[in-house]
């Protein structure tokens, strides 16, 4: 079976690239443990391929990188590039958010995701963008997801994407509307 490293660390993101992925008959792994990336770009396609190029010269295997965050109007576009360096741990980063947010009434906002698929020798194979669009609620509401997920919901459909089914939030994810733009170039590269 042909394999492709997740370049990522955060547990809700592989587990949907999991649900993603498991129409292909590709053997996932996870990023190597003891593998940092320093992720210095200025912009979410930046990052993405600095995790995808590290990740997959040092495990010598084809790898998917995301690089993903949340960007609020009124904040001019914060958290952004920055949404995980934000604060601490995920309660943490929406007090923050909530608390930045306090008597603002335009509460739109949006999810971005930039994936990018490179080789060990360092080529860059694929890199595509996606986002979905919503509102940063007042009060964190229901208890599925990960991350900035109780805060943040969907445009059109009253429900944060905690509140969501895993199948629901695939729907209308950010990381589903990259990944779709992935399906032909991942198809390409796995002679699929
Ligand atoms: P890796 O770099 O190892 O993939 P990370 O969590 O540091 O893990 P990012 O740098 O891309 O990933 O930061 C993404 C931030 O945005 C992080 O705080 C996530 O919790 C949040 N985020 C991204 N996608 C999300 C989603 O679908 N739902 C909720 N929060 C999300």
């Amino acid at each position: 079976m042909k394999t492709l490293v997740v370049a990522s660390k955060n547990k809700g993101k592989i587990k949907e690239f999991k649900r993603l992925l498991s129409d292909f008959s590709l053997l996932i792994k996870g990023q190597p443990e003891n593998l940092e990336v320093k992720e210095t770009g200025n912009t979410f396609s930046e990052n993405a391929r600095l995790k995808a190029l590290s990740v997959s010269r040092y495990s010598n295997e084809i790898a998917l990188a995301d690089d993903s965050g949340l960007c609020v109007e009124s904040l001019d576009g914060a958290p952004g590039i920055f949404s995980s360096r934000y604060a601490n741990s995920d309660f943490e980063r929406i007090s923050r958010l909530l608390k930045d947010l306090e008597g603002c009434s335009n509460r739109r906002a949006f999810f971005s995701c930039a994936l990018c698929i490179a080789s060990p020798i360092g080529e860059i194979l694929v890199e595509v963008e996606g986002r979905c669009d919503g509102l940063i609620v007042n009060k964190p509401r229901g208890k599925n997801g990960f991350g900035y997920d109780p805060i943040f919901e969907v445009l059109g459909t009253q429900l944060t994407f905690s509140e969501m089914s895993s199948y629901q939030k695939e729907v209308k994810s950010h990381r589903t509307d990259a990944f779709n733009k992935l399906v032909p170039e991942l198809k390409k590269i796995f002679n699929f």
